[in-house]
Order: C-alpha cells, then sequence, then structure tokens
C-alpha cells in the first residue's frame, strides 16, 4: 500500500534541507520577535544580543529562555506580537493555579495549526472517507477546536461532539458510524468501558483508530484501549502556547512521536542547568516556533520530561521523534525523598491486571510522607471475602515498591467508584502543600 502523507515534502524533508528551512525560519521569526515584542527584546539585550547574532539554528543556544512564568507575568497582551485586530482566535490553558496563559491565533496561524493537526490524522491512517468524531473538548482548551480543523483541512467528515454525555457519545458513534475517535486517553478508556457494558466492544463498532493526548499515559493503558475500542490507538501531542495539539504525533510505528519540525525546533535541557542535553538524554523539552505571525515563543520551557531521536522511523517520515513525555518536571512526586511520577504507579497497576482508575493521595504525617493509592478492582476481581482483597491489596503494594522503593497503602475499592473523567484526568491529590 502506498504510504500516505499529508504534506510529504516537509514529512519527509532530508536533514541537511530540514535545516536550512529551520535557520532561514528562525532568523525571520527572531526580528519578529525583536520588532514586536518589547518583553522579548529586552530579554536578548540583558544577554548582549541583537537579531544580528542569530545567523542559523546553530546559534540558537544563544537566545534566553522563556518560562510560563513570563507568559502569566505578561497576560494578556504582553508577548502578542502582531497588532489585535490580525488577530482571529484565543485559546486558553486549563491553568489550575495563577493566571491563565492565553495565546492568539491570525487566520494563518490557525491555518498552520490546522495543517500540523492534518498531519497526525493521516498518519493514524485517517483519509477523506473517515467520520471523525472529535470528543476533546471544544471551547477555551485547545483539543476540539486543533482536531476538529485537521480534520475539515483533510476533507473528513468532522462529528464536533466535544467531551461529556457519554450516552449522545455512543449513540453517535454507531449510528453515524465513526471511524476516528479523538479525546484525552483516560476518556477514551471510558468510553472502551462504557461500549464494553452495551456489548459494542472490539471489532463490534465502526472505529477504526483513535487519536489520544493532552494528559500523560502509558503503553499498557494504550494495549487496554486498543483492546477494548477495537482500535489502533496514536498519541498526539501539544500545547496551548504553541497553537495545541499537533506539534508532534504518532505515525503506524507507534514508536514515538514526530515533531512538525518546519514549524518548531525542539531543544532537550537539563532543567537544573539550562545546559542543551545530546540527542537520547531525558530531559526537559523546549520548543522554538519557526512561522508564527501573533504569539511566537522563542526557548519555551515546557516542563514536559522526555528524550528525542532522529533514528531512521520506518514510516518514511524523517521528522524527529519525541518519547511519550513520561511527566512533567512539576508533576513529579518526591515522597520520602524518592522521585515518582504517576504514570510508573500507572505502569504497575495495569501490568498488574488492574484498570486505568486510580488516585493518588500524598500526604504528610509526623513529618513522614504518606503515599496512599486507591484503585478500582475490576469486577471480576471483585471479591466479597475480605481477606481475599486484603492479599490482592498486600501484592500491589509490594508490585508498586519494587517499582518505585517506596511501599504504598494501597486501598482496593469497588469497581465505578472512581470518578471518571471526560477531559484531562485528575489523578493526584498532593495534600502537603509544599507548592503554592
Ligand atoms: O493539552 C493540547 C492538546 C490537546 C494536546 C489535545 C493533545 C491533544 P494544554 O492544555 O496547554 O494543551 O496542555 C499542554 O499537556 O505540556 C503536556 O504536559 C500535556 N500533554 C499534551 N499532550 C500530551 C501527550 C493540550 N500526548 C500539556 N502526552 C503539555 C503527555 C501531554 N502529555
Amino acid at each position: 500500500m502506498e504510504k500516505r502523507f499529508y504534506q510529504k515534502e516537509f514529512e519527509t524533508m532530508e536533514l541537511d534541507k530540514m535545516r536550512a528551512l529551520q535557520s532561514e525560519r528562525l532568523v525571520r521569526q527572531v526580528k519578529h520577535v525583536w520588532d514586536n515584542v518589547p518583553y522579548y527584546r529586552g530579554l536578548m539585550e540583558e544577554k548582549g544580543l541583537t537579531p544580528d547574532d542569530i545567523k542559523g539554528i546553530d546559534d540558537l543556544h544563544k537566545l534566553p529562555f522563556l518560562s510560563k512564568a513570563d507568559l502569566r507575568d505578561q497576560y494578556p497582551y504582553g508577548l502578542l506580537a502582531t497588532d489585535l485586530k490580525n488577530c482571529v482566535r484565543i485559546h486558553s490553558t486549563s491553568g489550575t493555579t495563577g493566571r491563565r496563559v492565553v495565546a492568539f491565533y491570525t487566520q494563518g496561524d490557525v491555518d498552520l495549526w490546522e495543517e500540523c493537526c492534518a498531519r497526525a490524522i493521516v498518519a493514524a491512517g485517517g483519509t477523506e472517507d473517515d467520520v471523525c468524531q472529535v470528543s476533546y473538548g471544544y471551547g477555551l482548551f485547545t483539543g476540539g477546536a486543533g482536531l476538529h480543523g485537521g480534520a475539515h483541512k483533510l476533507g473528513a467528515m468532522t462529528l464536533p461532539m466535544s467531551s461529556g454525555n457519554t450516552e449522545r457519545q455512543l449513540q453517535f458513534m454507531n449510528d453515524l458510524q465513526a471511524t476516528i475517535l479523538c479525546c484525552t486517553p483516560s476518556y477514551a478508556a471510558y468510553l472502551g468501558e462504557s461500549l464494553k457494558e452495551r456489548g459494542m466492544d472490539g471489532d463490534k463498532n465502526t472505529l477504526k483508530a483513535g487519536i489520544f493526548g493532552a494528559e500523560p499515559w502509558t503503553e499498557e493503558m494504550r494495549r487496554d484501549i486498543e483492546k477494548s475500542l477495537g482500535i489502533k490507538a496514536y498519541d498526539i501531542y501539544g500545547l496551548t502556547e504553541l497553537s495545541g495539539p499537533g506539534v508532534s504525533f504518532e505515525c503506524e510505528e507507534q514508536a514515538g512521536m514526530h515533531i512538525n519540525e518546519d514549524h518548531f525546533i525542539a531543544e532537550i535541557i537539563d532543567p537544573e542547568t539550562g545546559e542543551v542535553l545530546p540527542e537520547g538524554e531525558v530531559g526537559e523539552l523546549v520548543f522554538t516556533s519557526l512561522t508564527k505571525e501573533a504569539f511566537p515563543l522563542l526557548r519555551y520551557r515546557t516542563r514536559d520530561l522526555t528524550c528525542l531521536t532522529r533514528e531512521k522511523c520506518a514510516c518514511g517520515r524523517t521528522l524527529i521523534r519525541m518519547r511519550k513525555p513520561m511527566g512533567r518536571s512539576d508533576d513529579m512526586l518526591i515522597i520520602r525523598g524518592v522521585n515518582v511520577f504517576p504514570s510508573q504507579i500507572e505502569t504497575v497497576l495495569l501490568n498488574e491486571g488492574y484498570s486505568p482508575n486510580y488516585r493518588i493521595e500524598v500526604d504528610r504525617e509526623n513529618n513522614t510522607d504518606t503515599l496512599d493509592v486507591y484503585v478500582e478492582m475490576n469486577p471480576d476481581q471483585f471479591s466479597d471475602v475480605v481477606k481475599d482483597i486484603n492479599m490482592d491489596a498486600a501484592d500491589l503494594a509490594a508490585a508498586i515498591k519494587n517499582m518505585l522503593g517506596i511501599r504504598p497503602k494501597v486501598h482496593l475499592v469497588a469497581p465505578k467508584s472512581i470518578t471518571r473523567s471526560e477531559g484531562k484526568a485528575v489523578r493526584v491529590i498532593d495534600r502537603r502543600k509544599l507548592h503554592d
């Protein structure tokens, strides 16, 4: 079968050509920022830089970083690089703490963003014949608008469901023969569970692929979702600050996400020192936009932890790949001195045959951290013999200790007792009040 790409020229561009394109675009983007964003110009001046110092991507490391704190401080218009009247849209982060971050788009920005999402849909096997059920939230969140726009660009039939109302989701999925589902992985897992209850799981529905992102998920969760929905599940990554979903996306190899390098340069840095790390090392992902008009960001620190590889991909795309982010540097819990990522706990749960419905609670008693993990039993594990449940809980606690080095208190709870999420799941409650 002939391989399909949405924009083959860029997706399969040779490295030296791509570097030349990135260099040319970077020089232009830096000049655009210098001319239009006094705040960033100030940061460059502090380092003694002018646009003349940036002649190509080899000079990228000279530029100062931008952080989420800069974006919050400059809320709402401080980083806007064009006249507001040229903008056609804003989106915003869900922002649980502090001020929200708002991102602005010109029509040109929206077009390029939607093209990036169309690349992701095609990489997941999508064509103009598909019915894309977009069950990401619509509104300020970028998930709905991004995948919706991508499906439109491709010419697929778009089912703009937004998130929630699971009954209606399943009805439309069935009646309108949806073939591609786009939503968060936690909502996909919930839809899978609901399909199973109705005898529509596995190959008994019309879905063939899913494009899931906006939150970390593990390979174990992928397998679970693929089985319950009867599909191939693809990862997609992005963040509001850089437009939204489609910064990177998975292809049929499902071996990391290809970054749309013609629009975004990725670097990995040591989050403590800011030093740029070599390919393959895990660190914080930093992005520089290359083609943005309204909201260009240079060396933006995402806080996401991952690594990059240029290894050849069998799909034919030459775009650099990033590994599934393992978490965010600010999501990492330090419990009794040990670094813990929620994704590590999720891996153990799924390997041990539990569902991806869990909640992690961290607290501090008598100056010692406590770790409680609430996990739902599957209906077939659900036993009314308390002794059996206690033994299962002890086994699971031992398996988690094996992974983390610290023993949690495991609470096995009844099926369906942990609240399902329709958007991004909130899995961790940290009551220690160590952060603001
Ligand atoms: O979550 C954009 C998006 C929508 C991506 C739909 C994919 C699909 P924000 O709300 O600004 O934007 O959150 C961005 O979410 O920095 C990561 O920490 C996390 N994230 C996004 N995609 C993934 C993923 C959207 N595939 C933040 N795996 C990012 C892990 C992800 N984490």
